[in-house]
């Protein structure tokens, strides 16, 4: 563990750093707010670790990163945007360099936090999780004509669902590595006896029926900041895994956390459901920034995307406890397990009202 006060000091920060601590909740990288003062006023700072166990050429990923946020910078003044607020301005280090990494092999970046933001690991209206659709929708319709071929693939194949069912779902059931196949054999029948639902989307992309965009795949809902006086979503963060993807992936994978009536680690999954109110608050949202360039076969199968970016995580969250917990941070030995069984019943809920969410979007792209 390196001395964060010592990596603090690697960064092009203004002024001295006077105060840092833990923030966020996210399962990946870690992450650190910074106070720094020149004296008159404070300055600060988001510093991450990057997990180099899950992302193996950073490089390559700062390097999107930057080319991302520039980017956007460029689109939300063309747009009369606050391109101040609206993206992340990352920090080079003092050398230079678009991250440091430390003698160990650790990899840190940096941004400027956005003042008077805040992110929610839930919310408790509808129209707070619309906002978040708006955001989401407008990173996407901003990025419409980024080029696409010089993004590099920083998880090849992330949300494609047959891959994750047969080349990573079957291994670990098979390698059981953990021991611990025995007691989530209600968990596993429940992802086979549903194989037919992973490869539909990417079929849909072989055949070209649904084009591949550049989204951002990682639309949870505490990957958005809002203002904190007016509630409006400001601007989209966690960009690791900005690449090609489907703009399903990106509408499913939100309806999947914020939708959900519960925590998605919830142990009680009497609480689980999904709430169709906020599933067509975020529709939308979303569909107001990004709808207009949605072909039919993206329109059809918005509803079918929720519940397969919710029974994907799941299956990873599955997968993970059986690999004996060697992805996702985990705070308690079961935690994979509460997380796996959430979205199973998230899923199952999502199957009773797949017709009612079906003519909810039917009723907005009309
Ligand atoms: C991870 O890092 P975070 O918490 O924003 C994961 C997502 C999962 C999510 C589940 C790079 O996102 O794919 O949906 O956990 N990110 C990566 O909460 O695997
Ligand atoms: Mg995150």
């Amino acid at each position: 563990m390196q001395n964060i006060g010592d990596i603090i000091k690697k960064f092009d920060f203004i002024g001295e750093c006077v105060d840092y601590k833990v923030m966020g909740s996210g399962n990946i990288n870690s992450t650190y707010l910074v106070s720094c003062t020149n004296g008159t006023d404070t300055f600060k700072y988001v510093l991450q670790k990057v997990n180099t166990n899950v992302f193996g050429n950073i490089d390559a990923l700062m390097n999107n990163i930057f080319s991302v946020t520039s980017y956007l910078r460029n689109e939300i003044k063309k747009a009369g945007g606050d391109e101040n607020r609206e993206t992340l301005h990352f920090v080079k280090t003092a050398d230079g360099k678009n991250y440091y990494t430390a003698e160990n092999g650790d990899c840190y970046r940096a941004y400027v936090f956005v003042s008077d933001s805040v992110s929610y690991d839930s919310v408790d209206n509808a129209e707070l999780f619309k906002q978040s659709g708006v955001a989401f929708g407008k990173f996407q319709r901003y990025l419409a004509d980024f080029p696409a071929d010089t993004l590099f693939e920083t998880l090849p194949d992330f949300h494609n669902t047959k891959l994750r069912y047969s080349n990573e779902f079957i291994p670990a059931l098979k390698n059981n590595i953990s021991g611990r196949a025995d007691v989530c054999r209600e968990e596993i029948d429940f992802v086979v006896s549903r194989k037919s639902y992973c490869p539909r989307l990417v079929n849909l992309i072989e055949s070209g029926d649904l084009p591949l965009r550049v989204t951002h795949n990682d639309t949870k809902l505490n990957n958005v900041m809002f203002d904190k006086k007016s509630g409006k979503a400001i601007c989209v963060i966690d960009l690791d895994t900005v690449m090609p993807g489907l703009a399903l992936y990106d509408f499913g994978d939100s309806i999947r956390f914020g939708a959900n009536t519960a925590a998605e680690d919830e142990s009680d999954l009497s609480k689980v459901s999904i709430n169709l109110d906020y599933f067509k608050a975020y529709a939308e949202g979303f569909l107001s920034q990004a709808g207009e360039s949605l072909n039919d076969a993206e329109k059809e199968n918005l509803a079918f995307s929720a519940l397969l970016m919710t029974f994907e995580c799941g299956m990873r969250f599955l997968t993970d406890y059986l690999n004996g917990d060697t992805y996702f941070r985990t705070e308690y030995p079961e935690h994979n397990l509460v997380r796996a069984k959430n979205q199973f019943a998230l899923v199952a809920d999502m199957e009773k009202h797949m017709e009612e969410m079906k003519s909810i979007i039917n009723a907005i792209v009309k």
